[in-house]
């Protein structure tokens, strides 16, 4: 059996993997293609969901090689123009491979280590991963390549310890936290290969989005995942154990992460969305253009369950804040605490975004507000627990 019957045997296989050889097979002449990175992640899998539905390109997902998979966020997906292949980010043979093969349209790099809070414990792993081997993309692209559109995901985080808010494309790079300056590095190599060698190569800024998909170690996620098993539980009058946060009083400019595709994808086509546009691409900002702290966000989603609380601080020391309720029997029942261990060696304290430019420029709209987000996953979290038993 050729890997063309296995492959096409099922609804997309996601152990079905393709080494670069096979994949090759699957271009097809007259289509653009596209490689996207981290698609067993939030944003490469919406992107991918995304690219399906608004373009006829060949899509290539690359997925590193894990002992046990966690595609469940591409498993959703039934198309003969999405192929797995093996890739990782560490391996500068594998990336120039699958650049010199499959020399795609458009290289989408979501793949990264992605968590600020590990990237302490993690720094050179964060460095090599965010940053070493975007000179191993750019290289690649430069050799083998050169009209191949790179989009690199950059960070509200390389604002870090902010002078100012909002955050515009001006605002100095000030990052706190190794992902964070691994994030500037690579913007910074990326502009040093845009206009050495007249790529369009770039990396926008995404303030924090969030959605069904997101990790669990995020705090949107850690919130509307805990709200659901607390649901459950006072469903069945069981009294819950609280769940445990570190800094709530934190400020994030949160979106919605479908939002964001469309607005990479018009950032890697602005002669298309843009008029004016120069034949130099520039770096937007995407953003909510609006704030909330952890504790709002948290208020928020235990709305969605009907209870309404209240903050309790016997201490006057942040780390006795606690969130209660007062349920049917009159108790007061504690639903979160903090627990000291959350917080980092150090904060950005305050997220805010400007993205008028990419508004103005591109026409990018966002469509979900904060309420509709925090909604959608309180209901997605409770959904999925009783789908599981
Ligand atoms: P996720 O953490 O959900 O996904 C990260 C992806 O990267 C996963 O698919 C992961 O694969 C993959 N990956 C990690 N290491 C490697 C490696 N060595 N080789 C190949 N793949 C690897 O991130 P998001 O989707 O939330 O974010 C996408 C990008 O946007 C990231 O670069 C992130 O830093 C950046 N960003 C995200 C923001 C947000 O709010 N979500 C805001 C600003 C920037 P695996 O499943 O195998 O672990
Ligand atoms: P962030 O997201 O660091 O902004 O990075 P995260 O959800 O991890 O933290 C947001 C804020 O919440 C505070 N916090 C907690 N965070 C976590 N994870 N767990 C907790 O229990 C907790 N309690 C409070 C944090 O201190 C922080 O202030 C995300 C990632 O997607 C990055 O890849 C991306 O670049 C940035 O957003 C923009």
């Amino acid at each position: 059996m050729n890997i063309e019957e296995t492959y096409f045997k099922k609804k997309i296989d996601t152990v079905n993997i393709l080494n670069v050889n096979d994949s090759i097979k699957f271009k097809r002449e007259g289509s653009k293609c596209v490689i996207i990175t981290g698609v067993t992640g939030q944003d490469g899998s919406h992107m991918v969901d995304y690219l399906l539905q608004n373009t006829n390109f060949v899509l290539f997902g690359c997925v590193r090689r894990l002992s046990v998979y966690n595609h469940a966020n591409i498993r959703h997906i039934n198309s003969d123009r999405f192929h797995l292949i093996n890739f990782d980010l560490n391996d500068a043979n594998n990336i120039n491979t699958v650049i010199e093969k499959i020399k795609p349209d458009y290289f989408i790099n979501f793949a990264a280590q992605s968590n600020v809070a590990c990237s302490w414990d993690f720094a050179k792993i964060t460095w090599a991963t965010n940053c070493s081997s975007v000179i191993d993309i750019l290289e690649a692209i430069k050799m083998h390549n050169p009209n191949c559109r790179l989009y690199q995901a950059g960070s509200s985080e390389e604002f870090g310890n902010v002078s100012y808010s909002p955050q515009d494309e001006n605002h100095p790079l000030k990052p706190r936290s190794p992902y964070g300056a691994s994030k500037v590095a690579s913007r910074q190599i990326i502009k040093v290969y845009r206009e050495s060698y007249n790529l369009y190569v770039i990396q926008g800024w995404l303030f924090n989005h969030e959605g069904t998909r997101r990790g669990e170690d995020f705090v949107t996620r850690k919130i509307t995942k805990n709200v659901a098993q607390i649901y459950n539980l006072i469903k069945n009058n069981i009294i819950p154990t609280p769940f445990e946060l570190g800094n709530i009083y934190a400020i994030r400019d949160w979106s919605d992460a479908e939002d964001f595709v469309d607005g990479v994808w018009k950032m890697l086509n602005q002669d298309i969305y843009n008029k004016e546009y120069t034949g130099t691409p520039l770096e937007y900002i995407l953003s909510s253009n609006e704030t909330h702290s952890i504790k709002e966000f948290v208020e928020l989603a235990f709305k969605n369950i009907d209870i309404h609380g209240y903050w309790k601080n016997d201490t006057n020391d942040n780390i006795n804040e606690k969130y209660c309720y007062t349920n049917n029997n009159n108790e007061e029942v504690v639903l979160v605490k903090i627990n000291p261990s959350f917080y980092r060696l150090a904060e950005v304290d305050i997220s805010c975004g400007n993205s008028n430019k990419i508004r103005n420029e591109l026409n990018w709209v966002p469509s979900v507000s904060f309420e509709t987000l925090v909604q959608k996953m309180v209901k997605n979290d409770i959904k999925l627990l009783n789908n599981n038993g």
